[in-house]
């Protein structure tokens, strides 16, 4: 199949060579076309290569055109394709079946060459809106999950993302802790060096978590100064080490606005779960953020770990 054609990759299914010879003619200037000699061929190369559009004629050895367009309805909610019916039955009935078997058009076999060309462009304008929809709705999705001052997860995806891990965690009995951050005196920052720079703190606190935190981990931004990193697969004895490295980096950052320097120190609270009944997620974070407290009031800038 020819990829640098600019148009469609369009799945064409005839067990006629004829037909599949004519439309070819008609397309292959324009786009990538594919070529299945029957239904089950078909459906495999529609799941590997998930096509924009398919022609299919509607009688053929093993599935017909009809039970076609059902298995792609039924077993590729996910994707779509524009599926348009080719066949030599001009029967209104079976236009109107076809139609309900979830077919977007119908055209009778012998074709003209044009209409079928004209039709397929129709199938490219739907095909391009659809992804148009699709493209907004992904962004839109990202939007809901993101904190966007930092360009953290934010507290939303933390509750879609923590409690599956901590049923993995219980199921697969590996450790998991959850790490409650939140910077010291932070009111102190906004009142003194102005609220954007208070920002450009959070941004900076934030990447310091990014850097330190595994693909396979998770940080995000729970709301105001309050940060948590959630990190699996590490016994007691090193959970200690990012965190402390994390704690001593943003120590170390030196922040600068209009000629005024400034540090910035936080505090951490770890409160971790393993074994095979897990506990609520809110409950483990609760744990955390109790540890937290006592990390305030043993003077900040340290780390501290929840009570047994
Ligand atoms: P502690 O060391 O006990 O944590 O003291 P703190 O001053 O850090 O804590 P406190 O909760 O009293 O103050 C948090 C401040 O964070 C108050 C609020 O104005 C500020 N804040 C919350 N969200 C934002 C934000 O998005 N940007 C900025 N610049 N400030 C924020
Ligand atoms: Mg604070
Ligand atoms: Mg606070």
């Amino acid at each position: 199949m020819d990829r640098s054609s600019p148009g469609l990759k369009i799945l064409v299914a005839d067990d006629s060579p004829i037909y599949r010879k004519l439309v070819e003619r008609a397309l292959s200037q324009e786009h990538a076309l594919l070529f299945a000699t029957n239904g089950r061929q078909a459906m495999d190369l529609f799941a590997e290569h998930q096509p924009d559009l398919v022609i299919t004629d509607w009688t053929m050895p093993d599935l017909s055109g009809i039970e076609l367009c059902q298995r792609i309805r039924r077993d590729f909610r996910q994707v779509y394709a524009y599926v348009i019916l080719l066949s030599s039955n001009a029967d209104k009935e079976e236009v109107i079946e076809g139609l309900a078997a979830g077919a977007d058009d119908y055209i009778t076999k012998p074709f003209h060459t044009g209409e079928l060309q004209a039709r397929v462009k129709v199938g490219c304008r739907i095909v391009d809106l659809h992804n148009q929809v699709q493209a907004k709705n992904r962004q839109l999705e990202e939007m809901t999950l993101t904190d966007p001052l930092t360009g953290l997860p934010n507290r939303r995806a933390i509750d879609i993302w923590a409690p599956r891990q901590l049923c993995a965690a219980a199921r697969h009995q590996f450790p998991i802790w959850v790490v409650m951050a939140d910077l010291d005196h932070f009111k102190s920052i906004n009142d003194t060096h102005g609220h954007d720079a208070g920002d450009t703190v959070l941004r900076g606190f934030a990447e310091v978590l990014k850097a330190n935190t595994r693909q396979s981990n998770f940080c995000a931004r729970l709301g105001g100064e309050e940060f948590l990193l959630v990190v699996t697969h590490t016994e007691k004895t090193n959970i200690k080490i990012p965190v402390e490295r994390i704690r001593k980096q943003i120590e170390a950052q030196k922040f600068t606005v209009a000629g005024l320097a400034f540090r910035v120190t936080a505090s951490f609270g770890i409160a971790g779960f393993c074994g095979t009944a897990a506990p609520d997620f809110s409950d483990l974070a609760a744990r955390a953020d109790a540890a937290l407290y006592s990390a305030k009031h043993k003077g900040r800038n340290r780390i501290e770990f929840a009570m047994d």
